[in-house]
């Protein structure tokens, strides 16, 4: 069988560079990428800091590979041709030259939410910045940077970053920066799995072709923006993707609703023995809890009641799909940097009206049985894993994310009581 080349599967030859992306991944390939294949005059260079074998694969393929997207019929395979370079963390010199470029008009960044933290040289946030450092020297073209992790803000959360990062540097680039660099705000949504050896088999019988980087996921997309791109940019809504003012309501039907839900079903679900989402949401159990969790977060929404109503069936729909075999333990990794986006802002909304409500507390405390018993991958493991193993977990694992909910001592033995629950009903 050929191997998936541009001239193997006719493609067009690849696009001029003008939109730079960190964090290759299968999400980028899933959800930008494909955005911007629908703007023919904007080709990606992309870089990974992290797996040094997809740039390679990449390379080999002509930046091309295969999406497959599920639903309920046969999977639909379509090669994507954005990517016109794919390159490893190493090639420093490269990722300086396209930052420097004024024909690069953006930068896209999948980093992670626990990415926005670190600073420093070899972290995301240091190499972007050391990417801005060069383009200022090369002559100062104006740039937009365009997050794409799951963070609330996530525009307003770059600019701190990097003003921090920036902190020790000359004052001309520091006011550069505040002038010429516009952090734009987003909402991504497209539940993409990793990716399986059975999903390159299956990309092969669709495609007729050797592909060794395959994408899979679902149906639905979604992109929403907000702010300004002073060098252009692509044509993102020819497939889709919407710009409007303000994003908090969306952030938060996202974050509370999608989110907050993938982070309650891998947790309590992973306490109750379950292995995928679609299998959590069978479970009769989780299923309430997540109704439940939807009812509370409806609660403090700003969403009209019928968008989240609607929003929450769909929701079900993308939950149960037995096209995406998404493993509960992906979604589970990262909980102190995910859990205060997802979960937190509605736990204290009904704290303060004196509500118990029960979704947050299992979801806490199935969190404490994932740092008790299982493999945990997180920043912040060193300090978290030990704490949940200590006397009084609950209260001194909680004070990580949120000293006044610490202190709370109702909800402490609440998160308690549902961890004993849970172990229980795990049998
Ligand atoms: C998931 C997300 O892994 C996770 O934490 O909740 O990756 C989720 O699938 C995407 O945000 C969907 O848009």
């Amino acid at each position: 069988m050929a191997r998936l080349t541009r001239s193997a599967a006719r493609a067009r030859p690849p696009a001029p560079v003008r939109a730079v992306h960190i964090g290759l991944g299968a999400f980028h390939r899933a959800h930008q990428a494909v955005h911007t294949m629908a703007d023919p005059d904007w080709g990606i260079a992309a870089y990974t800091f992290r797996n040094t074998e997809l740039p390679r694969v990449l390379t080999e393929q002509d930046g091309l590979y295969s999406l497959q997207v599920r639903g309920d019929g046969e999977p639909q395979a379509e090669i994507v041709d954005a990517i016109s370079r794919a390159h490893p963390g190493s090639d420093i010199e490269q990722w300086l030259a396209d930052l420097a470029s004024p024909d690069v008009a953006l930068l896209t960044l999948t980093i992670t939410e626990a990415g926005y933290r670190a600073s420093g040289d070899g972290t995301a946030i240091g190499r972007v910045l050391a990417g801005l450092r060069e383009r200022h020297r090369a002559g100062g073209a104006p740039i937009a940077l365009v997050p794409c992790d799951n963070l609330p803000g996530n525009g307003g959360v770059l600019r701190a970053a990097i003003r921090t990062a920036a902190a020790g540097e000359e004052l001309a680039f520091r006011s550069w920066i505040e002038d010429h660099v516009s952090f734009v705000d987003t909402v991504v949504d497209r539940i993409t799995p990793a990716t399986t050896e059975q999903d390159i088999a299956t990309a092969a019988r669709l495609t007729g072709l050797e592909d060794r980087a395959p994408v899979v996921t679902e149906p639905f997309s979604e992109w929403l923006l907000a702010g300004d791109f002073p060098l252009g940019r692509p044509a993102w809504e020819n497939a889709g993707a919407r710009f409007v003012d303000d994003l908090a309501a969306y952030e938060q039907r996202k974050l509370w609703f999608l989110n907050g839900a993938h982070t309650l079903l891998a947790y309590a679900g992973a306490a109750l023995g379950c292995a995928t989402v679609d299998e959590a949401v069978q479970h009769p159990v989780l299923a309430s809890l997540a109704e439940s969790w939807w009812d509370v977060a409806s609660r403090h929404a700003a969403l009209p009641a019928e968008d989240l109503a609607d929003y929450r069936q769909r929701l079900l729909q993308r939950f149960s799909s037995r096209g995406i075999r998404h493993n509960l333990r992906q979604i589970a990794a990262d909980g102190s940097q995910k859990i205060p986006a997802r979960i937190l802002p509605v736990l204290r909304a009904e704290r303060a009206e004196r509500r118990m409500p029960e979704a947050p507390v299992a979801t806490l405390a199935g969190w404490l049985i994932h740092l008790r018993d299982r493999q945990v991958s997180d920043p912040r493991a060193d300090e978290l894993v030990p704490l949940a193993r200590s006397a009084d977990a609950p209260r001194r694992v909680l004070s990580t994310l949120d000293v006044s909910l610490a202190d709370d001592g109702e909800l402490i033995s609440a998160v308690e009581d549902y961890a004993e629950r849970l172990r229980l009903s795990a049998g």
